[in-house]
């Protein structure tokens, strides 16, 4: 099949006896992360006219609560994955503990699980600034037939089956890999379907952007200090150029494109970083490899942590693999 014009659906479909666990099961998965993202989309490119159709905590003029952003993600992204009747579990930024999945599976014979964050950088969205959703995928590891535990939801990075992202921005795009590459679908908003734009993702081995809240500086360890003072040095291919808009799955996609590094280093501010091991920096870490780049957190790849919490932080640098590894070398040497 020609891959010009290609939909998200014919390429699911084209691609499906590729995934080793092929069963069809995470094709009806994704299907139901490409709706909730659809439904999503819409009501971002709405928020600029919250004033209109109400402030959060109203009733708009259609009589609907005005939910905060990231509370109606969650909804939208939890219902559809739920009624596609695939996982077993949830876990998400805005739920404390994870959410058994049982409603049509009281046998418990489902045995995906997936954590997400709903709405990455959601505060962006009053600023008209690019935010986005990020997912991750596991196949359970206790029993099926038993209900799921937080068990199937601690485990390494390596063990995803599949991850991804939406982002909202100038257009909106869905980027996923299930460990076979990278590929990015854009949407046409005209008819609701998502095309294949940009096959085979690949982050450029070196870069010219660095990516971090310099604001901070004074907080960050010696070694990213000497990095962030490498990057701005003016000899051979530098000074970098600095690109930061407060949005991970932004600042990720187009470091992925041009080549660059994201760093959200640990701090005295913030001992363990801000983002989150399981629903943030693993989901993005396998991409990153999958698109030939590198993520770790300045010491250990990220995907070889082993989680503790649901909810953990950890430091975090991802991007071309040449830039992460004089990162993690100016780490070394701190
Ligand atoms: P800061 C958004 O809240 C987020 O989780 C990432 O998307 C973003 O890169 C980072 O935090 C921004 O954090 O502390 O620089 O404002």
């Amino acid at each position: 099949m020609s891959h010009t014009n290609q939909t998200l659906g014919e390429f699911i479909i084209e691609n499906q006896s590729s995934f080793k666990y092929t069963s069809g099961e995470l094709s009806r998965l994704i299907n139901s992360i490409r709706l909730a993202a659809k439904v999503v989309n819409h009501e971002v490119n709405k928020a600029g006219l919250v004033d209109i159709l109400g402030a959060v905590g109203d009733t708009n003029i259609q009589g609907e609560n005005q939910q905060k952003l990231d509370v109606y993600a969650n909804e939208k992204f939890i219902q559809t994955m739920t009624k596609r009747n695939i996982v077993c579990g949830i876990a998400s930024e805005e739920e404390d503990d994870f959410v058994a999945i049982n409603s049509q599976d009281e046998n418990h014979q489902n045995k995906y699980i997936v954590l997400i964050d709903p709405l990455d950088g959601s505060s962006n969205i009053d600023v008209n600034v690019s935010v986005g959703t990020i997912f991750s995928v596991y196949r359970r590891v206790t029993p099926v037939g038993t209900p799921v535990t937080i068990e199937d939801f601690l485990q390494k990075g390596n063990q995803q089956v599949a991850a991804g992202y939406v982002i909202y921005g100038t257009s909106t795009m869905l980027v996923y890999t299930t460990g076979d590459g990278v590929n990015g679908f854009t949407l046409n908003p005209a008819i609701g379907s998502f095309y294949l734009s940009h096959p085979n993702m690949q982050f450029p081995e070196d870069g010219q952007i660095y990516s971090v809240n310099e604001g901070n500086y004074i907080h960050f360890p010696k070694g990213i200090k000497d990095f962030i003072k490498y990057c701005q040095k003016e000899e051979e291919d530098r000074p970098y150029t600095s690109r930061y808009i407060g949005s991970l799955v932004s600042d990720f996609h187009r470091n992925m494109i041009k080549g660059g590094i994201y760093m959200y280093p640990k701090s005295s501010k913030n001992m363990n970083g801000k983002l989150r091991l399981l629903y943030e920096c693993n989901p993005m870490a396998f991409l990153a490899e999958q698109a030939n780049g590198k993520a770790s957190d300045g010491f250990t790849r990220i995907m070889d942590i082993e989680p503790t919490e649901l909810h953990e932080r950890v430091p975090f640098i991802c991007g071309s693999k040449n830039m992460v590894e004089k990162a993690e070398e100016f780490m070394r040497n701190a």
